[in-house]
């Protein structure tokens, strides 16, 4: 009798190793990643491509941390009209890891990842022959803000890096900054680099012709 016990103990351990090797929920976060203005066009969240295999049953239920701070920020359910695709406009600038829950009609889950940067929407103020004032989002984001880092150049396209360095700025509230010593009629393209803890992002680049 003891005997019978132990060997079913031990059957039902290999069928849920089983399981665990051979099938389950796959969550796939796609695109993987994507850059998206402040208080501008949404991040897309597609979670639609997430699967389960052994047995292949639908996946219900797609749940998203916008900022993988830990807790589920919104939920959607193929009962409630679900179709695991989200959007989400971020108001702070920076670089988030969002994270995807998916999971399916028999309670198994899976979670992945994207990377969503958020980058600062540049605009121009005042317009002078020799300068151009830069106006844009507040990066409102103190736990990742390094710096502000304003950039020109004559070439559009063109990556900023230490030649095109006008200056920096350290103070998060600080929105505006006024580009002198420009040549007048010459067009110039302008960029403001948010620098955060986990890396830099570029702005749209703005480009402006001074007066005569
Ligand atoms: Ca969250």
């Amino acid at each position: 009798m003891k005997r019978a016990l132990l060997g079913f103990a031990v059957v039902g351990w290999i069928v849920l190793l089983g399981q665990a090797a051979y099938g389950g929920v796959t969550a796939v976060a796609a695109p993987s990643t994507q850059t998206v203005p402040i208080n501008g066009t949404a991040a897309t969240l597609n979670g639609s491509g997430s699967y389960a295999t052994n047995p292949p049953v639908p996946i219900t239920q797609w749940s998203w941390d916008f900022e993988s701070d830990g807790t589920y920020d919104y939920t959607e359910t193929t009962l409630g009209g679900g179709d695991g695709i989200a959007y989400k406009v971020y108001d702070k600038g920076g670089i988030f890891t969002v994270t995807l829950k998916a999971t399916d009609s028999i309670s198994r889950y899976d979670t992945d990842t994207q990377e969503v940067k958020v980058r600062l929407a540049v605009s121009s103020g005042e317009l002078t022959g020799k300068s151009v004032q830069l106006l844009w989002e507040n990066a409102n984001n103190s736990a990742q803000f390094t710096r502000y880092e304003v950039h020109k150049s004559t070439t559009q396209g063109f990556t900023p890096d230490a030649n095109s360095l006008v200056t920096n700025i350290t103070t998060m509230a600080t929105t505006s900054y006024t580009v002198t010593g420009l040549t007048p009629k010459t067009t110039y393209y302008l960029q403001v680099v948010l620098v955060v803890s986990g890396g830099s992002i570029q702005s749209n680049e703005l480009q402006r012709a001074t007066g005569g």
